[in-house]
């Protein structure tokens, strides 16, 4: 198993200019011809005599023939073994063209990689490494080329033939066959090639272009799905023009194409002009899908048409830069989702993804930089950390250097490097330049793994009207990774006065010089700190009464916290901050700290309380009409068991669960009226409609029914009861499922049978089904999940039903962590039978064991024997293996 490293990076020796492929698709196999046009990098003098072989990648292939300027070569010109094919004396010419037959059998190809079918219709996937399953290549980003693709299939099973780029021929063809001929006038890297053959039918629609180019947009489903494509077209179409209007992005074809399928590995995949989805990511109707579902479909879409300039027109040189283009584009939908809806929500929901998933990352095992250093297999490595904590880092440039400067930055970007194949140090000078901005040692954020953690002290000097804010930082040490440098952080700050109001700043001193904050004579009540060293003070002066400051506005940078605020400021700052992600981060931090003391006197056999300022708190929030509903139904929840188990030095799971359900309970005991009084304010019988508005109104409403049902009290089943039964669209019908199913019993089983009847004919609601089933913390419910496993609708060879049933399972704290060992047996058992059929797959199910050293000794031993058992099985794939060994390490 080799690892490769960041530091190996060379230029390839050829570069290809064209490519064209053939596909001659079959029931048993598919013939696949490629003819590229080659050149070597150096040319001249300064090339090497003889030239240097040519290594081309290529996996599970069947080599037919091979020809360079048309001859066949012989088998003493090329070395053949099971990764790659290495022409071993290429001409001495400025240029030669490869013609390559390989065969491949699509129809055997389970991990979903390279060319495969998907409900009986030819689909590809080739990021990062799936186009060596196609034909043998320079699969690499760096190598970009102009591509023509012809296809050829039976007409009657494959009726619609696509590639990337524009449709220039197209007829029918002997035995009842047809082709189609693409063209795609962008350069690009082998993984953005997409290829789909079947029975599908369109939505069309089409968007004008603020250039006036008319775009032709068509989005492909099975026929009976077209319906619901009206909220992924509508999305597409907001992206297109937020991407104009916010960056003065345009979209450079004349036809935008997106594919839902629905056996998919990940989300979806950005491929030149022929996006590919997971269906889940694509088809909504109110019946059928949550706001949750719209919203993700909102985001996924967005992300993936911004790909278009930011991974496809300049893309990564190498895959350890995944970040530069996945980073990036998170930052983008992230901004798109804001601007569809509300700026704070969104920032709120982020955040809590980024604690959720990247901060355990960054604590454990498998922690790696934004730009990892070495990988045995880069599907591991599309990680939370490349994701989120990437886009944390984009998002700190805009922080640093203000909308204008960030969009300066993106345009020098552009202009530098259209067309290329480029790092991360690119991105950074482009924003550096473009602002002649000082950024000492930003670029650290790129290299040092971990969550920094910086420490904030205060002090008030009367006399002097002077408020000093005292910084210091500190970055754990990572795997391979002992020793950290400071890194610049940048807080944004406000203070608050008693009257709740941010005090106006008008300077600070920092290192003996006086920073002026206001601008045009109006002072600021935010201004942004950079930390650069591992100790810092600011000293703010004017400020006429000790402050309750408001740090970290906005989340300006991805650290954790760590501050001397009393809880009396912390309620002020839920009841006051101007910042909305501080307010609702102040009733976070006062949430976490209950329930880590709740926790110990839980460890303790100590009777457990709830403290009256906490009830009161949330009734105040609940009966607030000035808040935003989805803003208040986020306040009101709860941080999650793993954000609390995350903070423990031993985790317990549990305890954190216990005292998680003992506060929901107690809360809905103690606010029974107002939680019933929101649920009936909250209802409506109008139509569903997707918009902030209605989606805060339902989501209110929802979390209060989840906190009655807690109660376990027949009239709240009945009220419940009534909820699913009458609701009009499924964000309500399921989140009433969900209230009701809390607890074992005739209820729980009547209703989920008779959820299961009512849509047991669409796999995307039966894939809530068994996710609600599977996240289930009764008592002994692995054996539950067991039995749904041989279930009718359950297959192990659909990425969807694998997460819903047993990615799903990972999340409860009482189940997956059972002291008996029960969860970490079955999941074991599973990651072996999966790593069969999809090691991409697998890998992310091992990786819930990476964290197995954070819990007690008994379940350490538990989790630890999984990890041994799997990683000493014969066979297993490089993807599981990877994951597997790193957390034993
Ligand atoms: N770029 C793809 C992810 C590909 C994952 C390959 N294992 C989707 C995205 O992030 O937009
Ligand atoms: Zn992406």
């Amino acid at each position: 198993r080799k690892e490769i490293f960041l530091k190996d990076y060379k230029q390839p020796d050829y570069y290809f200019d064209t490519v064209d492929l053939t596909f001659s698709l079959g029931e048993e196999q598919t013939v696949v011809s490629s003819n590229i046009t080659v050149y070597p990098r150096l040319e001249g003098a300064a090339a090497s005599s003889p030239p240097p072989p040519l290594v081309l990648d290529g996996v599970n292939l069947k080599l037919v023939s091979i020809k360079i300027d048309g001859k066949e070569l012989q088998k003493e010109d090329y070395h053949l073994d099971a990764r790659h094919l290495t022409l071993l004396s290429p001409p001495d010419t400025a240029r030669f063209t490869l013609q390559i037959v390989t065969e491949i059998y699509p129809q055997k190809n389970t991990s979903l990689d390279g060319l495969y079918k998907s409900s009986g219709n030819f689909v590809t996937q080739c990021e990062a490494e799936g186009f060596r399953k196609i034909t043998y290549y320079q699969d690499r980003p760096d190598i970009m080329a102009k591509y023509t693709c012809r296809v050829e299939g039976d007409k009657t099973l494959y009726p619609v033939l696509l590639s990337n780029g524009n449709l220039v021929e197209q007829g029918d063809l002997e035995g009842g066959k047809h082709y189609a001929v693409w063209e795609d006038p962008h350069k690009k890297p082998c993984y953005l090639f997409a290829l789909v053959a079947g029975n599908l039918q369109s939505r069309d629609d089409s968007f004008v272009t603020r250039s006036g180019r008319k775009v032709a947009l068509r989005i492909w489903t099975p026929a009976k799905d077209v319906p619901k494509t009206v909220h992924a077209m509508y999305t597409l179409k907001a992206a297109m023009k937020w991407d104009e209007d916010v960056f003065g992005l345009e979209y450079d074809l004349d036809l935008f194409n997106i594919v839902a399928v629905p056996d998919f590995n990940m989300g979806a995949m950005e491929n030149k002009s022929l996006n590919i989805f997971n269906s889940v990511l694509v088809l909504a109707s109110p019946e059928t899908a949550s706001d949750a579902n719209y919203a993700a479909i909102l985001r996924v879409i967005g992300h993936e048409y911004f790909h278009n300039w930011t991974g496809n027109r300049v893309t990564c040189r190498d895959w350890f830069q995944l970040s530069l283009k996945e980073g990036l584009t998170v930052f983008r939908d992230q901004e798109f989702s804001s601007d569809m809806g509300s700026r704070a929500v969104q920032r709120i929901q982020d955040v809590l993804t980024l604690r959720e998933l990247q901060f355990p990352q960054d604590a454990g095992p498998i922690a790696h930089p934004v730009r990892p250093h070495s990988y045995i297999k880069m599907d591991n490595f599309y990680t939370p950390t490349v994701y989120r904590k990437g886009a944390e880092v984009v998002r700190m440039y805009k922080t640093l250097l203000g909308s204008q400067g960030f969009r300066r930055g993106m345009d020098l970007y552009f202009k530098r490097h259209d067309g290329q194949a480029v790092t991360c140090e690119d991105f950074y000078a482009a924003m550096r330049d473009a602002n002649n901005a000082d950024f000492a040692n930003f670029l650290l954020w790129y290299s040092q793994a971990g969550t920094p953690t910086v420490k904030v002290t205060s002090f008030y000097n009367s006399e002097a009207k002077t408020y000093s804010l005292k910084f210091s930082q500190e970055l754990p040490p990572t795997p391979g990774q002992a020793l950290k440098e400071p890194m610049l952080i940048p807080v944004a700050v406000g203070l608050l006065g008693s009257n709740g109001k941010d005090m106006p700043l008008t300077s600070v001193y920092h290192d003996g010089m006086l920073q002026v904050v206001s601008t045009d004579g109006k002072p600021a009540y935010t201004t942004v700190l950079q930390i650069k060293k591992k100790e810092e003070e600011f000293l703010f002066s004017d400020i006429s009464e000790r402050p309750v400051p408001s740090l970290l506005r906005g989340y300006s940078a991805p650290i954790r916290l760590d501050s001397d605020l009393t809880d009396a400021d912390l309620c002020f700052l839920l009841a006051h901050d101007s910042d909305e992600f501080n307010r609702w981060e102040a009733g976070q931090v006062l949430a976490r700290n209950m329930m880590l003391s709740l926790v110990a006197d839980f460890q303790q056999n100590k009777p457990l309380a709830l403290k009256a300022d906490f009830v009161h708190g949330v009734r105040s929030l609940l009966s607030d009409g000035s808040l935003d509903k989805e803003f208040i139904a986020k306040a009101i929840d709860l941080p999650g068991v793993g954000e609390i188990m995350d903070m423990m030095d031993i985790a317990d799971p549990d305890a954190v669960h216990a005292v998680r359900s003992f506060i929901r309970k107690h809360l809905a005991t103690e606010l029974k009226a107002e939680f019933l009084k929101t649920v009936e304010n909250n209802r409506s019988s109008e139509p569903y409609v997707f918009d902030h508005s209605n989606m805060s109104r339902r989501s209110l409403k929802n979390i209060a029914l989840s906190y009655l049902t807690s109660l376990e009290d027949a009239q709240i089943t009945e009220l419940a009861l009534n909820e699913y039964k009458t609701a009009t669209n499924m964000t309500d019908q399921f989140a009433a499922l969900t209230a009701l199913v809390q607890y074992p019993g005739k209820t729980r089983d009547d209703v989920l049978a008779d959820f299961y009847g009512k849509w047991k004919h669409d796999f995307l609601v039966v894939n809530k089904w068994f996710g609600l089933q599977a996240v289930s913390d009764i008592p002994g419910n692995v054996e539950n999940v067991r039995k749904l496993l041989k279930h009718p609708a359950f297959d192990l060879r659909n990425p969807n039903k694998v997460r819903s049933l047993i990615g799903r399972f990972r999340e409860s704290p009482v189940n997956f962590h059972a002291k008996d060992g029960s969860g970490y047996k079955f999941l074991g058992e599973i990651v072996l039978q999966l790593d069969k059929i999809n090691p991409k797959g697998a890998a992310r199910m091992v990786s819930a064991f990476s964290r197995w050293r954070r819990y007690d000794e008994t379940r350490q031993t538990l989790a630890k024997a999984q990890l041994e058992m799997i990683v000493s099985t014969n066979g297993i794939s490089e993807n599981v293996f990877e994951i597997a060994s790193k957390s034993l390490a």
